[in-house]
């Protein structure tokens, strides 16, 4: 590929040379002579000539398939170099200017000239530099906290309750930063895995997550946490070493170090851009399980994600093992929850491209959310309610196809004032104590509930779509009033 560089700084030149693959051919054009001579002397191919003029082009051998970068300058008249460049039969026209703000001068000029493409060096420099000076200062934050566990007998990497393949794939990659083995640094949990396919990815991985009690977190020397923080532990630990989580950052306790970004898809993300920070090769094991975690916290980038999220991901991709992701996925049907799916679907209804079912007292929780991601892959199925009632509590799992209706407003539309509920536009979930759904709703048998449901989620349809009809559509967070 042929490129003419019409330029008048040297550095953006010498930039230019440096910066473009060798397949691109590169000439350089400057009004300049003493500049040329220096050009040439380091080996840049260069011509001398007015851009203004159309035989300065036609010199230089400019077709329509040479790609051709002007650099701006306020003070010449750009609009003449396009004319003397368009004439000379020039289509590949690109203005590189420093600022985006300074290139909108240049947009002025798009109506005449559609060809035009403009190029800011500030956003083709930035985002780079902004990664490498991120990477320094992860760099220094990593480097301390390894010293400061240096010389720790026994470290505990504590996840939240049922860990999921995010926070496992966090433990083991921070334990990998940390230098230790499972002999010096356990993963632990206060309760155990009990996901079908999180046991087959601990057992395709041969990853280990003990299980400890309250009594346990005094034997170790020093306490980190990932993808979660100390609040959800109550009083348990007010004071730990480190924190590594990307949940909204909470206060009311203690920590030595702290890693905390919300607006990263998964915990794995933040452990991928130490690992990279400090240089450690990742061993595939930990590469897999991180690639799995990234792909189930984000569902494939459906839920939020950003760009340090697809960065870790195509950084890990070829470290992993996809052979053992598939096989670790694949897990997710089994027979005891093809019998739930079977259950929800003799016992439920579909109102309205609405899928509601209560699936009584299965003996996990995990059942619930499965079938309502396995309604959601019906034809025509807009939105799944599944409830069930798991050590007497009510759980109820929400999940609608994007763009629809919130979610999450649904469920702390009616649940917040009697237990936890959140979640997010495709996504929710709530947890109440089964008596607290009772008084509030007046019923807590099967067909019943169901019934109740399927009205409840109806209402909050019917009315939005009302609403939406005299008012824009918000994203709305916690701003729902409670009980309204
Ligand atoms: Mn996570």
């Amino acid at each position: 590929m042929r490129c003419l560089a019409v330029c008048h700084s040297e550095l953006v030149i010498r930039l230019l040379a440096a910066a473009l693959p060798s397949d691109f051919e590169l000439e350089v054009l400057v009004e300049s002579p003493p500049l040329a001579r220096r050009l040439e002397h380091d080996g840049i191919s260069t011509l001398v000539g007015d851009p203004k003029r159309v035989d300065t082009f036609v010199k230089a051998d400019v077709t329509p398939s040479t790609s051709v970068i002007l650099e701006d300058h306020p003070r010449r008249g750009l609009k003449k170099v396009l004319q003397a460049l368009r004439a000379a039969g020039g289509t590949l026209i690109y203005v590189l200017g420093t600022s985006p703000a300074e290139l909108a001068r240049v947009e002025a000029l798009r109506q005449e000239f559609p060809e035009v493409t403009t190029l800011s060096l500030a956003e083709l420099v930035g985002p780079p530099l902004a990664s490498e000076l991120g990477r320094s200062v992860t760099r220094q934050k990593v480097n301390q906290y390894q010293r400061y566990f240096a010389d720790a007998d026994r470290v505990l990497i504590l996840t939240h309750h049922d860990p999921d393949p995010d926070a496992i794939a966090s433990g083991v990659a921070l334990r990998t930063l940390l230098r230790r083995t499972r002999q010096t640094a356990i993963v632990g949990t206060m309760h155990p895995v009990s996901r079908p396919e999180n046991q087959r990815m601990l057992a395709l991985l041969d990853i280990h997550v003990d299980t400890i009690t309250a009594e346990d977190l005094g034997k170790f020397d020093k306490i980190a946490m990932v993808d979660v923080q100390p609040h959800y532990f109550g009083e348990l630990l007010p004071q730990v070493d480190l924190v590594i989580d990307h949940h909204p950052e909470r206060t009311g306790y203690n920590t030595v170090f702290r890693d905390i970004r919300p607006n990263y898809g998964s915990t794995s993300t933040i452990l991928a851009e130490h690992l990279r920070a400090v240089d450690f090769d990742i061993s595939e094991r930990t590469a897999t399980a991180m690639l799995y975690a990234i792909k189930s916290d984000t569902l494939f980038f459906n839920r939020q994600a950003n760009r340090a999220d697809l960065d870790a991901f195509s950084h890990l991709y070829p470290l992993a093992d996809a052979t053992l992701i598939r096989k670790m996925e694949g897990a997710e049907i089994t027979l005891e929850r093809l019998d739930y799916v079977i259950k929800a679907w003799q016992k439920g209804r579909m109102v309205e491209h609405v899928f509601c079912a209560f699936l009584g007292e299965p003996p996990r929780e995990d059942f619930i959310p499965y079938v309502a991601d396995f309604y959601l892959q019906l034809e025509h199925t807009q939105w799944t309610v599944i409830s069930g009632v798991v050590n007497d509590a009510f759980v109820v799992s929400v999940r609608n196809v994007g763009y629809s209706r919130n979610a999450g407003d649904f469920v702390r539309r009616w649940f917040s004032d009697i237990g936890s509920a959140g979640g997010h536009r495709t996504m929710a979930k709530a947890v109440v104590p089964l008596e607290a759904f009772q008084q509030k709703f007046g019923t807590s048998e099967g067909s019943r509930v169901n019934q109740r449901m399927l009205e409840l989620v109806l209402d909050f349809l019917h009315e939005q779509q009302a609403r939406g009809a005299t008012r824009a559509p918000k994203e709305s967070k916690d701003t729902e009033p409670k009980g309204a």
